[in-house]
């Protein structure tokens, strides 16, 4: 019997391309969505511009400027001892405008140089091939991914990066957090997920169902596209995993939480066991949409499932009934979250809560039944550089040692089988949902402000040497500072 972490346990780090590298017209490089988002902050939302707006703030036109210091980075990436860095592909890099006849080389030489660079240090790149970045042509073209013509061309990216790579990377996953967009209220998601612009209200849910059944499509296309070229390939869907719990133990609130819990992992049914759950089916009929949801496609499903459950950790949720009855229950993200009185909050309102990495992690076990991949977790927080470039991020620290621990016993008492753990933002980079640098993640501090200002340098944290020894001890320090 083995206690603790498994012999070769992937211990690593997570950014995404968008975030992190900047130059973002360089050697043929298209524009992303990404690069039609404005920096926006806690109290308000990032505004999407129709296209890039001269003089905006446009914070992944910087990142952190990865793209020409990825050498140094890497170097401290080594330093600290990661085993592997999960990125992602800019698919405007490789496909400028989405529909291109021809790959662009110098984009796919870029990732060839730092896959090498990563290999030099003995890291294995961990990649996904769609991390809030689509190109933007493929939204003002097609309307995004509510168009079907969107499957063929994700999957000829997929095919040129999964012949390119082969060799250099073994760990793959189809659509970043493709459960975001259960939040379809908000056309920040739409948008990130699904280059979906200017939905009209009334029809945002069915267009976010049907671009969802798509990128499913796709990803199962995908699956077995990557098992044909490389065998050793293991490809993974990507769930921003955050479970629900009901209010109060009345019957009615547990009901709507399970609501709750089905509407926001529902992909991860069909990603891991390759069907729609029923109750999603009976919505669609119920709402008399008429989904373009072929025989062809769900066999596709069937065919395509994942190796592994990878998913990001952030938060829980806690909900009430909406009402007594509960008939036809609908769940709507932006509406039915309630603050958990047993939680704190980070100061961007997200609440904290490291048993629940262990609830989800036994859910996901009991019912997808994969290996699960930890690929993104993590606590963004102001931090303060001291006049000796020093951070101490004690906070940072406790987080990693609460979540961890519950990984711990996750993996040692329930059983779950993972494969390893990738925290968030490693290295400072541009927040997903406000744009801003100081919401700061990073074990390594990026000398960035949110307008782009500073000089670049980056200095470790507390939490650097922190990592280093939890990974130097496959986890074993973790056990030291437990009550
Ligand atoms: P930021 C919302 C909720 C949970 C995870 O997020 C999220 C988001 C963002 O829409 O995104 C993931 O930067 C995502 C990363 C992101 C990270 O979590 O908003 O995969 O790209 O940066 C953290 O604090």
């Amino acid at each position: 019997m083995t206690l603790g972490f498994k012999e070769g346990f992937l211990w690593g780090g997570a950014v995404a391309a968008h975030q992190i590298e900047g130059a973002w017209d360089v050697d043929g490089k298209g524009i992303s969505i990404a690069d039609v988002s404005l920096a926006g902050d806690v109290k308000n939302p990032r505004q999407l511009t129709d296209g890039v707006i001269e003089g905006g703030n446009y914070p992944n036109h910087r990142g952190i400027d990865f793209f020409h210091t990825y050498k140094n980075d890497v170097a401290l990436m080594g330093e600290l001892g990661i085993k592997v860095f999960r990125t992602s592909i800019a698919w405007t890099r490789i496909f400028p405008n989405g529909d291109d006849d021809q790959p662009n080389e110098a984009g796919l030489q870029f990732y060839d140089d730092l896959f090498d660079e990563l290999l030099a240090h003995g890291i294995e790149p961990v990649i996904t091939l769609s991390h809030f970045e689509m190109p933007y042509a493929l939204s003002t073209k097609y309307g995004g991914w509510a168009d079907r013509r969107l499957i063929d061309f994700f999957v000829k990216f997929a095919e040129v990066v999964f012949k390119r790579y082969q060799g250099k990377v073994r760990y793959w996953m189809t659509f970043n957090e493709i459960n975001n967009q259960t939040n379809y209220t908000s056309d920040r998601h739409l948008m990130q997920n699904s280059g979906l612009l200017h939905v009209p209200e009334a029809d945002k849910e069915r267009t976010m169902y049907q671009a969802s059944h798509y990128e499913l499509v796709a990803s199962a296309k995908v699956v077995q596209l990557a098992h044909e070229i490389d065998p050793n390939y293991q490809v993974g869907s990507m769930i921003a995993f955050e479970p629900y719990y009901p209010k109060t133990s009345k019957p009615q609130d547990i009901l709507f939480a399970q609501r709750a819990m089905q509407a926001r992992s529902w992909w991860g049914d069909v990603q891991a066991l390759g069907d729609y759950p029923q109750w999603l089916t009976r919505h669609f009929e119920l709402n008399d949409w008429q989904m373009d949801i072929t025989t062809e496609d769900l066999a596709t499903l069937q065919a395509g499932t994942v190796d592994y459950v990878g998913f990001s950790y952030y938060m829980s949720h806690a909900t009430q009934a909406p009402s007594e009855t509960l008939g036809d229950m609908h769940f709507e993200q932006g509406r039915d979250n309630i603050d958990n009185d047993y939680l704190t909050k980070s100061d961007w309102g997200w609440q904290i809560d490291p048993v629940g990495l262990r609830y989800s992690m036994n859910w996901m076990t009991d019912r997808w039944h994969k290996p699960l991949f930890i690929v993104e977790n993590g606590f963004g927080a102001y931090d303060e550089l001291t006049a000796e470039h020093e951070i101490h991020d004690q906070y940072r620290i406790d987080y990693y040692q609460s979540h961890l621990s519950e990984v711990l016993k996750a993996v040692e008492f329930d059983g779950v089988d993972l494969i390893g753990y990738t925290p968030w933002g490693f290295i400072d980079l541009v927040s997903a949902s406000t744009g801003e640098m100081k919401k700061r993640y990073g074990f390594i501090y990026v000398d960035l402000d949110d307008m782009g200002q500073g000089s670049g340098a980056r200095y470790k944290k507390d939490s650097f040497a922190w990592y280093q020894n939890v990974i130097a001890t496959n986890g074993q320090s973790l056990r030291t500072t437990e009550e």
